[in-house]
């Protein structure tokens, strides 16, 4: 039931993270749209950083509903790289090579899921191993296809 829900939950992201290509009035809009999702992904994701480091304690509760709020943050920023979306700290291959870039897209969808069923078990262990999973995702897709 819980996966049903999941699976639905995504499709609607999708399809709302798709819609969103449509809504912006002009491509500098997409390109502001799709960089502040990711400043709000990297604050989410790195506030974890202390915990997964045993730095301050673990609270199961608190990362459970960060997670949550990652979850959706990780499905906005794909419907401003569209066509005619080109620019910013986006390289040229987002576009040239849409095969590859979607497929780091799918890594990163796949490693905030796993994430997220890291974060219900409330174990710290498995947690650290898909945070780790998590951001060599992220760092997939930015070694090839942002401008540093
Ligand atoms: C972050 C962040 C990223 C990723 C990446 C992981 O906190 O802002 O882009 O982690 O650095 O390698």
């Amino acid at each position: 039931m819980k996966k049903s829900l999941t699976v639905i939950a995504l499709a609607c992201a999708t399809l709302v993270s798709t819609a969103a290509n449509a809504q912006f009035a002009k491509p500098e809009d997409g390109i502001k749209y799709r960089q502040a999702s990711k400043v709000l992904l990297a604050s989410h994701f790195g506030r974890m950083v202390p915990v997964v480091k045993g730095e301050v304690p673990y609270d199961a509760e608190a990362i459970k509903q960060n997670v949550a709020v990652l979850s959706t943050l990780a499905a906005l920023p794909w419907g401003a790289f569209g066509p005619g979306f080109e620019g910013g700290e986006a390289k040229p291959e987002v576009w040239s090579d849409a095969k590859g870039f979607d497929e780091k897209r799918e890594n990163f969808k796949v490693a905030i899921q796993e994430l997220s069923t890291a974060a219900d078990s409330g174990e710290l262990a498995k947690l650290k191993v898909a945070f780790g999973k998590a951001g060599q995702s992220c760092k997939a897709c930015h070694d090839g296809y942002r401008k540093d």
